[in-house]
């Protein structure tokens, strides 16, 4: 038996109720892990560069093992970009060698960039056409019920790789199980917190970092997956927010 832990936090009043998105977080962990997951979610809730939250939800749900999806995880690369216009045109060269129809990408670039407030989950694009696909506005969709199966041997390969930040090791993971929905042919990211500006895209077989792909300062960040026409979207949705998965390094890569 596994627990979905879940957080979210606004401040104002409830998402639902249009408080402003704080903090969310996912982890699908032991009942050992668990009382220790749930604190450093409510901490992460409390202070965050976005702000204090005084609406905090904390869900915790049992999950079946047998109901675990085994999904591998996506290799990483990095590109060190001079500029903010710099990054967003190498994402967007990375998004139309994916598949993506380069005025789809533009639409896409253009829809994040101008988000009013952030997104809590993650808009379904058209990959042709450019076209928003899910009708949950603001809230999106958002991708739940993964983990890594091995935190130790994760955190050692994103150490060896130079990485050490709470910001890639969520967002691999997030990217992982995505890319392993049929259908989903990319994605596109940069963070909502105002002082992170890397950001990503995602592939089925690679998930590349630009160092620059938003403004330093702007709480204005959000998700994107580019999804091939044809997707039943139904189960899609279902497969993001409602299948357990947990993500593996290669095995000759974890020691
Ligand atoms: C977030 O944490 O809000 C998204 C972070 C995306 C980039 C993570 C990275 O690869 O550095
Ligand atoms: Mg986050
Ligand atoms: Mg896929
Ligand atoms: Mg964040």
């Amino acid at each position: 038996m596994l627990y979905s832990v879940r957080m979210r936090a606004a401040q104002g009043d409830a998402h639902e109720k249009g408080g402003k998105h704080i903090s969310g977080a996912e982890r699908l962990v032991s009942q050992e892990q668990l009382p220790s997951v749930a604190t450093a979610m409510l901490r992460r809730a409390l202070f965050h560069s976005r702000g204090t939250a005084d609406f905090i939800n904390l869900t915790v749900e049992t999950v079946l093992t047998e109901n675990v999806q085994a999904v591998p995880c996506l290799p990483i690369a990095t590109v060190a970009v001079p500029s903010v216009t710099a990054g967003r045109e190498s994402a967007q060269a990375e998004l139309i060698r994916a598949g993506v129809a380069p005025a789809a990408v533009a639409a896409a670039i253009e829809a994040l960039a101008g988000l009013k407030s952030s997104l809590r989950g993650a808009m379904l694009v058209d990959a042709q056409t450019g076209v928003r696909l899910d009708d949950n506005g603001e809230k999106g969709i958002r991708v739940s019920r993964m983990d890594i199966a091995d935190e130790q041997a994760y955190l050692c390969w994103l150490n060896r790789q130079g990485h050490s930040n709470i910001h890639i090791q969520e967002a691999v993971v997030l990217a992982s199980k995505v890319m392993a929905a049929p259908g989903v042919v990319a994605e596109l990211c940069w963070s909502d917190d105002p002082e992170y500006v890397t950001g990503y895209v995602s592939t089925p077989m690679l998930y590349t970092r630009f160092t620059k792909l938003k403004p330093y300062g702007s709480p204005i960040g959000g998700r994107i997956f580019f999804i091939k026409e044809g997707t039943d979207l139904e189960q899609l949705a279902d497969y993001l927010q409602y299948q357990p998965v947990l993500i593996s390094v290669p095995a000759e890569e974890a020691s």
